[in-house]
């Protein structure tokens, strides 16, 4: 099964938002890591550090070639670094301790199950404490379709199911996200998908985080669903929607 990587990851750290800003400066260091399959043992890492600072703006490439686990190592050891970097810089700058701000990035594109024609594109940002989700899908039927998020960053059967249930690590009954029956933290709803078949959905809450020691609240691993039906919001396991039928695992 065929199931191509194309992860995109964008680690923004704005420092000197408060005593630089004053100053009239503020430094913005942007970094992207997109990460790529190039087959099953080999994973390329393109680094992108871009830094502006007023009017002045540098870029800086690196790549890192290697085995899945030794580009993830060399990854967060480049994170860590990074992040130490901007402080320390943030300081020098005047800068309020634990005033920099970071804002987590996750994207990645969605694939078509179930003999659908379905495509899209998912991004995950995570800032200040809260993670918005903004999906933008192609080739759906018009009308209401269900998203949710199941409990396996795995897309590699064919209708989906390797993705297991919906995810639920508070062990709650399925259905409407905020409901005081109970919901899953993977019951995100429905949208509306239009004449031409596109739809797009943006859901932000607090209660998920990237990559956080919260077993509750992290959502890396897990997968994105989209399915055919309407999510009825009440249907146990899972709101009786049908097929799966677009998929994508959350993994950095
Ligand atoms: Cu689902
Ligand atoms: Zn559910």
């Amino acid at each position: 099964m065929k199931n191509p990587l194309s992860i995109l990851i964008v680690l923004f750290i704005f420092f000197g938002l408060t005593s630089c800003k004053q100053g009239g400066q503020k430094a913005q260091k942007e970094i992207s890591i997109e990460k790529k399959k190039l087959n099953d043992s080999l994973v390329k890492a393109t680094i992108t550090t871009t830094v502006k600072n007023g009017k002045e703006v540098t870029e800086e490439v690196k790549i890192i070639e290697g085995t899945p686990e030794e580009v993830n190592t060399a990854l967060e050891k480049f994170k860590k670094e990074t992040l130490m970097t901007a402080s320390e810089a943030h300081e020098q700058h005047g800068g309020q301790k634990g005033a920099m701000e970071t804002v987590k990035k996750l994207q990645f594109s969605l694939s078509a199950k179930s003999s659908s024609t379905t495509s899209g594109m998912v991004t995950l940002t995570e800032k200040a404490g809260k993670v918005t989700l903004e999906a933008h899908i192609n080739g759906l039927t018009p009308g209401q379709h269900a998203i949710h998020l199941h409990e396996k960053a795995d897309c590699s059967s064919s209708d989906g199911k390797s993705t297991g249930g919906h995810w639920n690590p508070t062990f709650e009954p399925h259905g409407a996200w905020g409901s005081e029956n109970g919901f899953h933290r993977g019951d995100i709803g429905n949208f509306n998908a239009d004449e031409t078949g596109h739809g797009m959905i943006t859901f932000t809450t607090d209660l998920w985080c990237l990559g956080c020691d919260d077993p509750v609240k992290n959502i890396l691993e897990k997968a994105v669903i989209v399915h055919q039906g309407v999510d009825d919001l009440s249907s146990q396991p899972s709101g009786a929607a049908g097929a799966r039928i677009s998929c994508a695992g959350i993994i950095q």
